[in-house]
């Protein structure tokens, strides 16, 4: 790399020091292209995408169908709002409906807002059909959730570095162990007022942690037993990324309220979604909810165009089978390895966990030395490396892909 060369990436870095809020700590790697399964620096130097921001390009950088969809729907009609109806909400609607198998959706821009969406709908539910009584209604969450960054969602995380100095926080949230239905029982069992479970199938920011054999179907059963609305957030997990189109098909559990996002637009576009069935849905009535851009044309066209995609390139089989090679090949080189003592995941979700202490940069330098030997990753909670590749990614690429991360890791062995 020039000095010249190198200037280039650190003049954009410096820019954003300069002009951005400091609210991320990226690798420092500066991107201007994608395409599939690869990225472009600004020095040209390409990587293997192992993070697909963060799950959003299941479906590969800049996939052909889901952006010839947005720009020939970007030059006939961009917004009316939901003032007035236009021709693709509906078309996008019925399509993604019956996809997921559900009788309605809403849809939203970010994560989010879906998931605010989805607990602004179970709380209605909770007052007008089940008949708790005002104000009293209660949600249940996980410790180590991640669901976004809104007041209310922050008010129910664990984690200090997203809640710190952002209070007061919203009420109307028991917190309790992820992946332990005792726990959820002994919950629902004491408190009358519980409206409904939000869950991650696996917990993704608390480092891909893929919880027991039936904990979902049961946690289903119970939440059935005390008339609680079961709310799966599928923002990560969903749209093929975990080997399965949503996660909770691995335990054949149908959510009440189903949270989607991210790949749902391929990551062309922000595009979240929340589908429910009639009697769930019907609570939201004119004017109780809305976006100016939730519904747009371009967002319908995106997504239809991304759910064409997972199913016509059969994204979910692709993860699985995939994803089951890459954690076989990770255990032969963990069999004999000091620094990495474990991978887990399921589809092409995954994580390895790095032998040393949360507070040591050991992840942090594996990841620079991973995007040196070409390959993007990003390190969570300290020690835990998330390696999400786009699901379009062939098993040639992925076996070249172990290689760099074995080759990268032997550089760490003790
Ligand atoms: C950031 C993590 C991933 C999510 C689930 C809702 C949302 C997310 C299960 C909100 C968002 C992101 C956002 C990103 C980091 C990231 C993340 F590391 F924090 F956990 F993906 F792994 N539900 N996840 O994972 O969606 O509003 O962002 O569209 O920096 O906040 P959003």
């Amino acid at each position: 790399m020039s000095v010249t060369q190198q200037s280039l990436s650190q003049q954009a870095i410096d820019l954003e020091n300069k002009y951005g809020a400091h609210n991320y700590h990226p690798l420092p790697v500066v991107l201007n292209r994608g395409e599939g399964v690869y990225v472009w620096d600004v020095e040209g130097k390409k990587y293997y995408d192992f993070l697909s921001a963060y799950s959003a390009v299941n479906q590969g950088h800049c996939h052909p169908t889901i952006i010839n969809a947005m720009m020939e729907q970007a030059k006939t009609l961009t917004l009316t709002s939901r003032a007035f109806h236009n021709d693709m909400l509906g078309q996008f609607e019925k399509y993604a409906s019956e996809y997921f198998n559900f009788d309605k959706l809403l849809p939203m821009n970010t994560g989010a807002e879906a998931v605010e969406t989805a607990l602004k709908i179970c709380r209605r539910w909770a007052y007008e059909k089940k008949g708790i009584e005002e104000n009293e209604a209660e949600i249940v969450v996980c410790e180590n959730n991640f669901h976004g960054r809104t007041t209310t969602i922050i008010s129910f995380s664990n984690d200090p570095v997203a809640r710190e100095n952002f209070g007061p926080y919203t009420k109307g949230f028991i917190k309790i162990e992820y992946d332990n239905l005792e726990a959820l029982k002994h919950t629902l069992e004491n408190n009358k007022n519980v409206a409904g479970f939000l869950v991650e199938p696996i917990q993704g920011e608390a480092g891909v942690y893929v919880p027991s054999e039936g904990y979902l179907s049961k946690a289903k059963a119970l939440c059935e037993k005390h008339n609680v609305l079961f709310i799966a957030d599928e923002v990560q997990t969903g749209i093929a990324r975990t080997g399965k189109l949503l996660a909770v098909a691995y335990e054949e559990v149908k959510p009440d309220i189903l949270i989607l996002g991210k790949a749902l637009s391929g990551g062309a576009y922000p595009v979240s979604s929340v589908l429910a069935n009639d009697p769930v849905m019907s609570v939201i009535t004119p004017g109780s909810h809305g976006s100016t851009f939730g519904g747009n044309p371009i967002a319908a066209a995106v997504a239809m165009a991304a759910l064409d995609v997972v199913k016509d390139e059969k994204l979910a089989e692709n993860a699985y089978e995939l994803g089951e090679l890459f954690r076989n090949k990770m255990n032969d080189y963990i069999a004999t390895s000091t620094i990495c003592k474990l991978v887990r995941g399921k589809g092409l979700l995954n994580a390895i966990v790095i032998n040393d202490s949360e507070d040591s940069d050991t992840a942090w330098n594996i990841c620079l030395k991973l995007r040196d030997n070409g390959l993007l990753a990003k390190p969570t909670h300290g020690n835990i490396i998330r390696f999400a590749p786009p699901l379009v990614i062939t098993e040639e690429q992925l076996l070249d892909c172990v290689t760099i991360i074995c080759n990268t890791l032997k550089e760490f062995e003790a």
